[in-house]
Order: C-alpha cells, then sequence, then structure tokens
C-alpha cells in the first residue's frame, strides 16, 4: 500500500522534475535559433518555415517564424497562423518594437520532452512563443511575457484522435516553469488561453484537474501512512501476543508443577490473576500480568 503511493509519487515527479523542464526549456532554445536563421531579410507578416534546417536528430519537429511589429500585433492580431488564432490586444512585457512568434510542432516528439504519466496525447504538442525579434542573430533569448486581454488565444488543433473509452479529452498547456494546467476542450479540437506556452489535447480517466491528482496523492499518502502505522502497531501487538502465550505456557507448566510452586515464583500480589488464567487460557494480554523473569 505504502509502496504503491510512494510508486505514485515517483510517477508524479517527471512533471515537474527540473532536468525535464531544462531539457523542454534547451529544445525552445535551440528551436528560437533555427526559426530566427529560417528569417533572412524577413518581411513582417510572413510566416517562415524553419522546418528544414532542424537538425537532423530532431526530425519530425515542424517549426515556423513570424516576425511582427508589436503596434501591429496589438492592433490587428494574426488572424491564422497554423493552428493559432491570435485576437487584438495581445500585448508583451517588456515592451519590445519588433515580436517573433516561434511556433513549434514536436509531433512524435512530443511525449518524450513534455511527459505526462496516465495521460495519452491525442494531439500533437504545439509551442507558441514570443521573443525579442529585433536582432534576429541574437541566441539563447529569454521568452517575452504575453498576455491577451480582451479575447483568448485560440488553438484549432488539424487532427485530433478520440479519446479511448471510458476518457475524457482535455486541453493541457505547459507554462514555462513546467506546470501543466487543464481545461475543456471546445468543439471537438479547440483550445483557448491567454497566453504564450505549449499546447496539447491529452485523454485522461478522471474529470478531475491537475491539483485535485496532487491532492489525491498527498491524501493517499497521508492514507497510506496511517495503514503503514496500524500494521505495524498490530505486528508489536503480535510479536507480544506470541511473548505472553510463551509466558501463559510457562505459567500452566509451573501451575501443573504444583500451584505452590507457581504462588512463589509469580509473586504474592498475583494470586487473583493465576485463577483467572486458569480458567480463561486465551485471555487479552493485560490479565497475564507476570513480567518474564519472574516466571523463566
Ligand atoms: C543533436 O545533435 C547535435 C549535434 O549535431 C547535439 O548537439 C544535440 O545534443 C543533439 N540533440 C539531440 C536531442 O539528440
Ligand atoms: C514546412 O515545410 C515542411 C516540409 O517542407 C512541411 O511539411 C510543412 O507543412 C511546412 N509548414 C510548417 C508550418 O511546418
Ligand atoms: C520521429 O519520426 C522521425 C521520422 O519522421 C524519426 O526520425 C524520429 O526518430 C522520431 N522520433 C521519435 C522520438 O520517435
Ligand atoms: C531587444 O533587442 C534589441 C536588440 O538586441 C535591444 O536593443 C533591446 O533592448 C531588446 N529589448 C528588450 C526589451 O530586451
Ligand atoms: C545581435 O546579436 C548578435 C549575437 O548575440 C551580436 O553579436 C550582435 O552584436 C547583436 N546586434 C545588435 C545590433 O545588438
Ligand atoms: C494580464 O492582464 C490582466 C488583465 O488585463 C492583468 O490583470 C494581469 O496582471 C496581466 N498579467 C501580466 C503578466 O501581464
Ligand atoms: C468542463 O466540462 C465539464 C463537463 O464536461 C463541466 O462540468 C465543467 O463545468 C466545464 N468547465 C468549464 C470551466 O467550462
Ligand atoms: C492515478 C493513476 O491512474 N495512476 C496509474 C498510472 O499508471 C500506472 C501504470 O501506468 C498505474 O499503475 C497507476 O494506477
Amino acid at each position: 500500500m505504502v509502496l504503491l503511493y510512494l510508486f505514485l509519487l515517483l510517477l508524479l515527479l517527471p512533471c515537474v522534475t527540473p532536468e525535464r523542464r531544462s531539457q523542454a526549456n534547451s529544445l525552445d532554445a535551440i528551436l528560437q535559433e533555427y526559426a530566427y536563421r529560417a528569417m533572412v531579410k524577413p518581411k513582417t507578416g510572413t510566416i517562415y518555415n524553419a522546418t528544414e534546417i532542424v537538425p537532423k536528430n530532431l526530425s519530425g519537429i515542424r517549426v515556423g517564424a513570424l516576425r511582427l511589429r508589436s503596434g501591429s500585433m496589438r492592433r490587428k492580431g494574426v488572424p491564422m497562423y497554423n493552428e493559432f488564432q491570435i485576437p487584438k490586444w495581445v500585448v508583451e512585457r517588456p515592451y519590445v518594437k519588433r515580436v517573433v512568434l516561434v511556433y513549434q510542432n514536436l509531433g512524435n516528439w512530443s511525449t518524450t520532452f513534455y511527459p505526462l504519466p496516465n495521460y495519452t496525447y491525442l494531439a500533437p504538442l504545439l509551442g507558441l512563443l514570443a521573443y525579442n525579434g529585433s536582432n534576429l542573430s541574437a541566441t539563447n533569448l529569454p521568452t517575452l511575457h504575453v498576455n491577451a486581454s480582451a479575447h483568448p488565444i485560440i488553438v484549432k488543433f488539424h487532427f485530433v484522435n478520440s479519446p479511448p473509452p471510458g476518457t475524457v479529452a482535455k486541453c493541457v498547456r505547459f507554462d514555462l516553469q513546467g506546470s501543466s494546467i487543464f481545461t475543456n476542450v471546445t468543439s471537438g479540437n479547440t483550445c483557448s488561453t491567454f497566453t504564450h506556452g505549449h499546447f496539447s489535447i491529452v485523454a485522461t480517466l478522471e474529470e478531475s484537474k491537475s491539483n485535485n491528482r496532487v491532492w489525491v496523492v498527498i491524501l493517499g499518502s497521508v492514507l497510506g501512512l496511517i495503514v503503514f502505522l496500524v500494521l505495524l502497531s498490530l505486528l508489536l501487538l503480535c510479536l507480544l501476543k506470541y511473548k505472553e502465550n510463551k509466558n501463559m505456557q510457562a505459567m500452566e507448566m509451573a501451575a501443573e508443577a504444583g500451584e505452590a510452586l507457581y504462588m512463589t515464583s509469580v509473586g504474592e500480589a498475583k494470586a487473583p490473576a493465576a485463577t483467572l488464567t486458569r480458567t480463561h487460557p486465551t485471555l487479552e494480554h493485560e490479565y497475564v500480568y507476570a513480567p518474564s523473569h519472574t516466571i523463566l
């Protein structure tokens, strides 16, 4: 039982393991670099495809780049950027003159970089990340903060597998610290968000959200601990009983050998206890009070 809960805790750990997070973050940095390389003398508002220049050992990942004046992003949005629809009034912080939106489609690499124990990906993991677009030779850029205010950013997945029987589809967003946030899917293939990050649709057994799962595990661990303590005390009781049974045998042998011998070995105050133990040999332990050294 306890082992099971420990196992569950261990299963949950990869969601927040810094190692995983740094892997995903360094992938973001690599893809930012390649996305920027794809933009040679870029025109604003044109989508550049960096898929062909990503390293061979990451093949299967699709990358795009779109450079905008931040004023244009705020006033007009982007009606269609692959699966993303960016509404008006999306603002970045700190303010930059030009913003680059890097698009990622991790394809068959989704579970490698964003493992989610006990969830099944029904769609590839998509990323939309905003960076300072002023210097296209810059690498290791920090992501900006992005905030949609009036309307959410829409993510409309092209292909979504249907959830296996007994499961429900949920939108998942990974924030840049690695936490996963679950929301409802609308129209079968659409998620909405007020910020940038990584998105997918997953199948989950239970209706509950991620923090409910965390609570289940915490509660389970506490229950497990209680069960463990109960088992431990039962074991101790058992040991005590076993010892007393031996004492009882010794006492009975002593009684058989003669009441006088028993009385002298047990002591003066134990005379009533002796008669009780003889009529009920399987009594509770508290009746048999003679410490072992007085008998043996
Ligand atoms: C891909 O190959 C490059 C060298 O070409 C290496 O630096 C990088 O770590 C590799 N990435 C993965 C995910 O294997
Ligand atoms: C980019 O190019 C690849 C390969 O030519 C193609 O499969 C993909 O659809 C294009 N678009 C994006 C957004 O990756
Ligand atoms: C994804 O598919 C490509 C081929 O399209 C393959 O080279 C790559 O190893 C696959 N990645 C994983 C993690 O399976
Ligand atoms: C964006 O990049 C340009 C060019 O490197 C730099 O001058 C500017 O300070 C950067 N803006 C922010 C907010 O980092
Ligand atoms: C742009 O970034 C590159 C690489 O970090 C750097 O060498 C260059 O000086 C930067 N240019 C400007 C105008 O900041
Ligand atoms: C995002 O916008 C909302 C409302 O417009 C505001 O309350 C919130 O502080 C903003 N957050 C960030 C990180 O800009
Ligand atoms: C999500 O869907 C469930 C049922 O499918 C519903 O009970 C719940 O209210 C929905 N949550 C939101 C935030 O719409
Ligand atoms: C909470 C939950 O569903 N946990 C399951 C996660 O998956 C492992 C095996 O893949 C199961 O053993 C757990 O019960």
